[in-house]
C-alpha cells in the first residue's frame, strides 16, 4: 500500500507538473497602480497583483537589455561571463546551458515570443537548446499532436513599453502604433504628469512623461489579453505566472543607471489554487524579500524540482530548494552602444552603494540612440545653458560622484549622496558595502576592468571564452581592479600616474591614461603620453593616450586617432571614433576621415555588433562639427 502511495505521489508529480508564463515588459520601473503609482492606468495588471505575490524588492542584475538578459537566460552575471557590455559577441563555454533546455529535457515544451538579446557569440546554441518555437508566433496555442499533453514554459516579451516607443520613435510613429490603442479617456494628460525632482518641469518633459504612461497602458492592455487566453483555454489554474520587466523606464536617468531608477523592477507571482502550496505568503500579499536577476533561473528549477546547476550564482527564492533571503544585490553597468562606461552597485534593503570608474564622464554622456529623444535635447541644452536645479545635475552634469551612498528608506530618488556623512551609521554602511562591492566584483571575476580589445586578444591565444580566460587565470582578477581605483582617487598624483605608464603592464597603463583623463595635465606629461603612443603598444592603450593629447591640442594625437579609424578591427575603430566624438570641435581637422570611416561602416554587413555604434559616434561628432549628416539624430 505503502508503495502504491510512493508510486501515485511520483506520477501525480510528474503528471500534474504547472505550466509557467513568463510575461516580461521593457523598460519599466515600477510605474504601476498596484505599486501605488496613481497616474498609471494598469487595471489588468492590478488585478493581477491582487491574485499574486507582490515583490517589493526586485531588482535587475544590470540597467540595460542584453547584458540583463544574458544573466536572465544562463543564471550567471553578465559579469562573470564577458557580455556585460551592449552588446558584445563574446562566446560562453558550452557547459553553461540556457536554463529553459532543462525544463524541455525534462518534458516541457518551450516557446519564446520574440526577444532573445542573450548577448553572445553563443546565442544562437542558447536559442536552439531553449526553445521548441522562439518566434513571434510562439504560443501555447500553437502546440500540437503531442506536445499538447505536455506542460509548458511560455515566455512572452511585450516591446510597447520599450524606450524607442516611449522616447526615441518620432512622436507621430509612437501615436499611430502605440496610443491609438487607447480609448481617448485613457489617454494621459501632461498637466497631470508626475515630475520627479530631477527632472526640469517643462512641456517637452510632461509629454514624455505622459507618452511613457500611455506605453505602459497598451502593455497593461496586451498582458490583460494574455492571462484572458489562459482563462479561456482552462489553463489559468495549472499556471504559475510570473510578471516583470527586465530594468528600470527607458528615460533619461532610469535606463542604464545603477540608481534604483535603473535597477529595481516589478514582479508578480501568480499561484493558482494547485500551487499555493508552493507559495510563499498568501495571494494580494506583499514581499520585501530582495531578489535579482540571477534569483529567477535557479528559482525557477527549484519550483520545478529539477536539480540546478553549480555554476548558477543566484540563490532560489521558491520552492524545494529555497534558501534563506539574500542580504545584498548587486548591479553592473559598462558600455552601452559607443558610451563606454563602469559602474558598479550594490545595495542592502536600506542602503544602496554606487561606484563610478569613469566619474570625470557624465551620467548623461552623448548617445546617438538615446538622443533620438528630445526630452534628452531638452535636459542637455538646459544643462549647458546653466537652468537645471542641483536635483537635476546629478544626472545632467558634467561630472558624477566616484562613489555614492543612498538612504533608500528616506531618499527614495536617490539624491542625497551620504558619502561624506559622519553620522555612524552612514559610515558603517559605506565601509560594509564598499568591501561587500569588492568581494563580489572579485569572488565573480568581474571582466569589466578589462579593456575589450585585451579580452578577444587573450580569448584567441587561448582559444577559450572570456569565462575561460577567468577561471584558468589567464586574466586574473585583482590587478585591473586595483589600478581602476586611481581613477579620480583623492590620493593619486600625476607623478605616480605618469609612473605608470612607463610599467609593462598594459591593465595599469590603460587605466592610469583613464584617471589621466579626469585631471589636468602639464606640458611635461605629453613626453610620457608620446612614448605610451607608440606602435610596440596595443592599439587600446595607443587610442586612449592619443586622446590625452588631442584634447591638449598636440598634433600627435589627433594624427593616431584619424589613422586608427582606418582599422579594420571594429572595436579599435569604434575606441578611435568614440574619441573624436568626446574631444568635439577639436576634431575638425579629422572630418574627412571621419565621413570615409563613417559610411564604410555603416554599410557594413559582416553582421557584429559594433559597426553600428562606430557609425553611431562618427554621425554625432559630425553632426556636432556642422557637417550635414543624414539622421544624424540631433
Ligand atoms: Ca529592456
Amino acid at each position: 500500500m505503502l508503495l502504491f502511495v510512493s508510486l501515485l505521489s511520483t506520477w501525480l508529480s510528474g503528471a500534474e507538473r504547472p505550466n509557467i508564463l513568463w510575461i516580461t515588459a521593457e523598460d519599466m520601473s515600477p510605474a504601476l497602480g498596484c505599486y501605488g503609482d496613481s497616474y498609471a492606468s494598469t487595471p489588468n495588471i492590478d488585478k493581477l497583483s491582487k491574485e499574486s505575490i507582490r515583490y517589493t524588492h526586485a531588482f535587475a542584475t544590470n540597467p540595460v537589455c542584453s547584458p540583463s538578459r544574458s544573466c536572465l537566460i544562463t543564471g550567471v552575471y553578465a559579469t562573470t561571463l564577458g557580455t556585460q557590455h551592449l552588446r558584445a559577441d563574446f562566446p560562453i563555454p558550452d557547459f553553461i546551458k540556457a536554463w529553459p533546455s532543462f525544463l524541455r529535457v525534462a518534458g516541457y515544451y518551450t516557446t519564446n515570443n520574440v526577444k532573445t538579446d542573450y548577448n553572445t557569440g553563443s546565442a544562437k546554441r542558447l536559442i536552439e537548446e531553449s526553445w521548441n518555437v522562439n518566434s513571434d508566433q510562439a504560443h501555447w496555442r500553437n502546440r500540437k499532436g503531442q506536445d499538447l499533453k505536455k506542460p509548458f514554459f511560455c515566455v512572452f516579451n511585450d516591446m510597447t513599453s520599450h524606450q524607442s516607443r516611449t522616447m526615441v520613435w518620432p512622436y507621430e510613429k509612437f501615436q499611430k502604433e502605440v496610443q491609438s490603442q487607447l480609448p481617448a479617456k485613457r489617454i494621459h494628460s501632461p498637466v497631470k504628469a508626475p515630475v520627479p525632482p530631477y527632472y526640469p518641469d517643462t512641456p517637452i518633459v510632461r509629454k514624455t512623461i505622459a507618452r511613457f504612461y500611455d506605453c505602459v497602458s497598451v502593455m497593461d492592455q496586451n498582458t490583460g489579453k494574455l492571462l484572458r487566453q489562459l482563462e479561456e483555454d482552462g489553463l489559468a489554474e495549472d499556471t504559475i505566472v510570473f510578471f516583470y520587466s527586465d530594468h528600470g523606464s527607458g528615460l533619461p536617468r532610469h535606463k542604464r543607471l545603477t540608481l534604483d531608477s535603473g535597477l529595481r523592477v516589478p514582479l508578480l507571482i501568480r499561484f493558482p489554487e494547485k500551487y499555493k502550496h508552493l507559495a510563499p505568503a498568501k495571494a494580494g500579499s506583499t514581499t520585501d524579500r530582495l531578489v535579482s536577476f540571477v534569483d529567477f533561473p535557479p528559482t525557477v528549477l527549484s519550483l520545478l524540482n529539477l536539480p540546478i546547476p553549480n555554476y548558477m550564482q543566484g540563490r532560489p527564492f521558491l520552492g524545494s530548494k529555497k534558501t534563506t533571503p539574500r542580504t545584498h544585490i548587486y548591479a553592473a553597468r559598462d558600455r552601452v552602444d559607443e558610451a563606454y562606461d563602469l559602474t558598479r552597485a550594490v545595495r542592502d534593503h536600506r542602503y544602496l552603494y554606487v561606484r563610478n570608474y569613469l566619474p570625470h564622464i557624465s551620467y548623461n554622456q552623448p548617445s546617438f540612440y538615446s538622443d533620438l529623444g528630445e526630452i534628452r535635447g531638452e535636459i542637455t541644452n538646459l544643462e549647458r545653458n546653466k537652468k537645471l536645479k542641483p536635483a537635476q545635475l546629478l544626472y545632467a552634469g558634467p561630472t558624477r560622484p566616484r562613489e555614492a551612498l543612498y538612504d533608500t528608506l528616506k531618499d527614495p530618488y536617490n539624491q542625497n549622496n551620504l558619502i561624506l556623512s559622519k553620522e555612524s551609521t552612514h559610515q558603517k554602511a559605506r565601509k560594509l558595502l564598499s568591501m561587500k562591492l569588492l568581494s563580489w566584483m572579485k569572488e565573480t571575476r568581474d571582466q569589466g576592468f578589462y579593456p575589450e580589445e585585451y579580452v578577444w586578444e587573450k580569448s584567441a591565444q587561448h582559444n577559450a571564452s572570456p569565462y575561460e580566460l577567468a577561471r584558468d587565470n589567464h586574466i586574473t582578477n585583482s590587478s585591473p581592479i586595483k589600478a581602476a581605483d586611481l581613477v579620480g582617487h583623492p590620493d593619486a598624483n600625476l607623478d605616480d600616474l605618469l609612473g605608470l605608464l612607463g610599467k609593462d603592464d598594459p591593465l595599469q597603463q590603460y587605466w592610469a591614461l583613464l584617471a589621466l583623463g579626469g585631471t589636468n595635465l602639464c606640458e611635461s606629461c605629453y613626453d610620457d603620453l608620446r612614448y605610451t603612443m607608440g606602435d610596440e603598444h596595443p592599439n587600446y592603450i595607443r587610442t586612449e593616450a592619443a586622446k590625452l593629447l588631442a584634447e591638449n591640442d598636440q598634433p600627435e594625437g589627433l594624427a593616431l586617432l584619424r589613422k586608427t579609424l582606418g582599422h579594420n578591427d571594429p572595436d579599435t575603430v569604434l575606441r578611435a571614433a568614440r574619441a573624436l566624438e568626446l574631444i568635439g570641435l577639436k576634431a575638425r581637422p579629422a572630418i574627412t576621415d571621419m565621413h570615409i570611416a563613417r559610411d564604410q561602416w555603416k554599410a557594413d554587413k559582416s553582421g557584429g555588433s559594433i559597426p553600428m555604434f562606430i557609425w553611431f559616434s562618427l554621425e554625432k561628432a559630425l553632426a556636432r562639427l556642422g557637417e550635414n549628416v543624414e539622421n544624424a539624430g540631433l
